[in-house]
């Protein structure tokens, strides 16, 4: 069976993983000096986001070449080293592609701003003599003007230009730049806003909802001028001949697509193999809503013989342990005000990891939710780099919290992350979390990551393939998947009785006399 059909893929924020160089920012030696402790988590692939030249306006998403490594990250010769090293590992590169824009830095860029209104330069982008009302990802409006009169279109920063992919010269060159890194050795490419590259011809406003204000989001009818274009699956179809020239290589689309029918579009033989399922990150700790997510996400897959995957945190949301603490109201916020119950969070995270481990199909671990990692609100602003805080007036606190360099061991900051310094402030309760104390630890959030997903690797009934749902009463939810497998989550705020079968793993103690007893906010793996 393809390996991305049932991975557990592991993303790294290179920024904030290790620092080989004590530069107090994370770099790719700093990835390939962590490689054997990956090995050892378990894990499938990684997924490296951006760590291409970039003037980091958005943590890289604002590319300057694609075809280089960013000083701060290493060398091209750092990259290959480390698909090579990785492979060593058993290990996958899944490299992160940015075709919705480039960053003003681009060459491309740089030629449409020296170039006249109408030229060529300025045809690679959208430039316009009046903005339309599409609104900014991180606040204000989507257009810049520029001195010469003309505004150009940007969906995220103003310095993250939209490119015109209507334009053959942006077609072939992702091509080529996908062909450079699959010569290079990467296994697969993560997709950023993969439903966003084509925009309706002319660029109409988008429909205005109820609040007198047009919406960035999934909201409003549709078709939406700006995002889910038909036509983007024909660049899809190209990039996956592209990809096909080469053995066992995959893409996983990063789309905002709700709508089950239209998301499944993308999932199909001549175009993406996988996409992710986002529907974990704004769905309470709640057995209802979870199950009915589950159900849902079966059903979008059904059809079109995709694996679903699984997502509970990544480099955008509030991590979940904090998540998980707080009361269904301000749930995903990123905001202090929404109090958040540490050990409760932790519970339910432990118990979510076995969840999102046993579903079908392939799961995400974002960076430090092996260790259990909390958000991070206290920043000082002058730290902060995230443009959603800038833009906003820090009415959103962005996405610094959840991107603090990881701990790694010793007692103070920056805990082993690098010989210098960290580029965030890392809190000082985290000597508690080093990934070097909770190897220690068998009750650790690090030694249940481990031991789950050595599970996973011997189990034949986990990763793709089918589950049923068991009945086990209001509030607790079971599944099983065969052969002999069982995955219980208590959500019913009291014990629940175990229905046959050995534990296998557990997030929490189990409870009775005979220890058939799951104790509330805690799950298990049963062989059956
Ligand atoms: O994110 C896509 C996106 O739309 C995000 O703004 C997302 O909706 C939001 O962060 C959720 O809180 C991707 C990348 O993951 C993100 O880091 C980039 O900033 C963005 O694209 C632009 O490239």
């Amino acid at each position: 069976m393809s390996w991305w059909r049932g991975a557990v893929v592991y993303q790294v924020y290179p920024r904030s993983f290790a620092d080989g160089n004590g530069d107090g920012v994370g770099d790719l030696a700093g990835i390939e000096s962590r490689l054997p402790y990956l090995r050892d988590l378990g894990v499938d692939a990684l997924w490296i986001n951006p760590w291409y030249v970039s003037p980091m306006a958005d943590g890289g998403y604002d590319v300057a070449d694609y075809r280089a490594i960013d000083p701060v990250f290493g060398t091209l010769w750092d990259a290959e080293r480390l698909i090579r090293a990785a492979h060593r590992h058993g290990l996958r590169i899944i490299a992160d592609i940015v075709p919705n824009h480039v960053s003003d830095r681009h060459p491309w860029f740089r030629a449409a701003l020296a170039a006249a209104p109408g030229s060529p330069e300025r045809a690679r982008f959208h430039f316009r003599d009046e903005p339309n009302n599409w609104r900014s990802r991180f606040g204000g409006p989507a257009w810049t003007r520029l001195g010469d009169g003309q505004w150009y279109l940007h969906l995220f920063d103003a310095a993250q230009p939209d490119l015109n992919w209507d334009h053959p010269e942006v077609r072939a060159e992702f091509e080529a730049v996908l062909r450079f890194w699959l010569d290079r050795g990467v296994d697969g490419f993560r997709i950023d806003v993969a439903d966003r590259l084509v925009k309706e011809a002319g660029l109409p406003d988008r429909p205005v909802r109820e609040t007198g204000a047009p919406g960035f989001g999934s909201d409003g009818p549709r078709p939406q001028p700006d995002k889910d274009r038909p036509e983007v699956h024909g660049i899809y179809r190209a990039w996956r001949r592209v990809l096909d020239e080469y053995p066992d290589r995959a893409f996983v689309g990063e789309m905002w697509v709700t709508d089950p029918d239209r998301f499944a579009m993308y999932l199909r033989p001549d175009e993406l193999h996988t996409a992710f399922n986002f529907a974990f990150l704004k769905c309470a700790w709640d057995a209802g809503a979870l199950r009915e997510v589950v159900d849902r996400t079966l059903a979008t897959h059904a059809g079109v013989g995709a694996p679903p995957t699984w997502v509970l945190s990544n480099h955008d949301v509030t991590r979940h342990a904090t998540r998980y603490g707080r009361a269904d109201t301000g749930f995903v916020k990123r905001v202090h005000d929404v109090p958040s119950d540490r050990a409760l969070g932790v519970r339910r995270a432990r118990a979510a990891a076995l969840l999102s481990m046993a579903l079908p199909g392939s799961a995400y671990v974002y960076q430090g939710d092996e260790l259990g990692l909390p958000e991070v609100f206290d920043l000082p602003a002058a730290a902060r780099e995230d443009p959603v805080f800038r833009r906003t007036g820090g009415a959103d606190l962005g996405r610094d919290g959840c991107r603090v360099p990881l701990p790694w061991g010793g007692d103070a900051a920056p805990f082993e992350f690098g010989a210098g310094g960290s580029w965030l402030p890392q809190p000082a309760d985290w000597r508690d979390l080093t990934a070097a104390r909770q190897l220690g630890d068998p009750a650790s959030m690090l030694s249940l990551y481990r031991l789950a997903l050595r599970v996973r690797r011997g189990e034949a009934a986990l990763g793709d393939g089918p589950m049923r749902w068991l009945d086990l009463g209001e509030g607790v939810l079971g599944f099983a998947r065969d052969p002999g497998f069982a995955c219980v989550v208590n959500l019913s705020g009291r014990p629940a009785a175990l229905p046959e079968g050995a534990p296998l793993v557990a997030s929490a103690e189990l409870g009775g006399p005979a220890g058939r007893l799951l104790p509330p906010d805690a799950a298990v793996w049963l062989r059956t």
